[in-house]
């Protein structure tokens, strides 16, 4: 039904095409002329048009408001937020001006017959403050951001702060805690084994009381958390958008990032009114087929319920003569299937042998 509805349309039309034709041919008048009354019909168009193309973006940002991420759950993500919105402003003032003009100036200056256009060649005015008019905004939004990424990455005292690693692998997360002493423990990728997937090296004093946690992790609220960020095999990218934090996580080198959560998971839920509501950690690189699937909850919560929390994880040393830590079931298939991590993990094995 529907496309006969629109194959008739289609006829319909090219049959008012033909109508038109022969009535310009009668009327002798050559078919590319314009009338005037086209002309300024089109002009008052350009105004209809110019109205409702500002209403339907109004409409849209009302409309869509609450598909955007709610308020930020960090300090940092507030200053982000802030400068985020100060940009926008600029940007939709500037194009509600831009718009407006342009669809104003088309409409005022339609065709008519006997009229001339000004011949205008130069005005050092008008070029001075178009120049130096989005000059100073440019400036000005350039320093601003540049003052909020420096305050956003700069260094920290490592030893106030919670240290952490999110371990990114095809396809799961691994978040690792620094344990008793705060440090985390070195690491060696030769060392990768079912029972030690992080590779921590054993003989380190500082791995032992590292804790690994998978599926979901919790962070103490008002306090400072360092990520380091490695990964397994190909470029992760760890992604907290209710932070507003992001780093990529690339194989053979440490990337880091940190944070204060400002408010705690239920509190999240208060704000947004959302009893659901939960702090997430993503991918946000496409890393392979069950990208999608590389997520972890986070918890924020107080001091006390944080460290209770983490008293019930094993540590590094606990768990190598415990059961091998589980990796989930996808996560487990799509490496089986990735014959150039197998190839490492055999490889570790045999020299372990030797
Ligand atoms: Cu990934």
């Amino acid at each position: 039904m529907i496309y006969i509805v629109i194959l008739i349309g289609i006829l319909a039309f090219w049959q008012l095409i033909k109508v038109y034709e022969y009535a310009t041919i009668i009327n002798g008048s050559k078919e590319e002329t314009v009338s005037e009354s086209d002309t300024r019909f089109n002009a008052k168009m350009m105004m209809v048009f110019c109205v409702a193309f500002f209403v339907f973006c109004i409409w849209n940002f009302w409309m869509y408001q609450d598909k955007l991420l709610p308020h930020a759950g960090s300090e940092n993500g507030e200053d982000l937020d802030l400068l985020f919105n100060f940009n926008m402003v600029i940007i939709g003032f500037v194009f509600f001006v831009v718009n407006a003009v342009l669809f104003y100036f088309a409409s005022k200056y339609y065709y008519r017959k006997d009229n001339k256009a000004t011949f205008f060649a130069h005005s050092s005015k008008l070029e001075m403050i178009w120049t130096i008019v989005p000059a100073i905004v440019l400036t000005v939004i350039i320093i601003y951001g540049l003052k909020v990424w420096n305050h956003i990455t700069a260094p920290i005292n490592e030893k106030e702060s919670i240290q952490m690693e999110l371990y990114a692998q095809q396809f799961a997360w691994t978040a690792r805690y620094g344990g008793k002493d705060n440090v985390l423990g070195k690491t060696n990728y030769r060392l990768i084994a079912d029972n030690n997937p992080l590779a921590l090296v054993a003989e380190d004093p500082n791995a032992g009381d590292d804790k690994l946690v998978k599926g979901e992790f919790h962070i103490p609220i008002g306090k400072m958390v360092q990520f380091k960020l490695r990964s397994r095999d190909v470029i992760h990218s760890a992604f907290m958008p209710h932070f507003r934090a992001q780093m990529n996580c690339v194989p053979g080198m440490e990337t880091e990032m940190h944070f204060v959560p400002k408010y705690t998971t239920a509190q999240m839920r208060e704000m947004t009114k959302n009893p659901k509501f939960n702090y997430i950690l993503l991918c946000n690189k496409i890393c392979g087929a069950a990208h999608y699937n590389m997520q972890m909850d986070i918890i924020v919560e107080s001091k006390e319920d944080y460290n209770k929390w983490l008293a019930t994880k094993k540590t590094f040393s606990e768990s190598l003569t415990a059961e091998p830590v589980a990796t989930t079931e996808p996560a487990k298939e799509e490496m089986k299937k990735d014959t150039a991590i197998t190839a490492t993990v055999e490889e570790v094995k045999v020299e372990e042998k030797k």
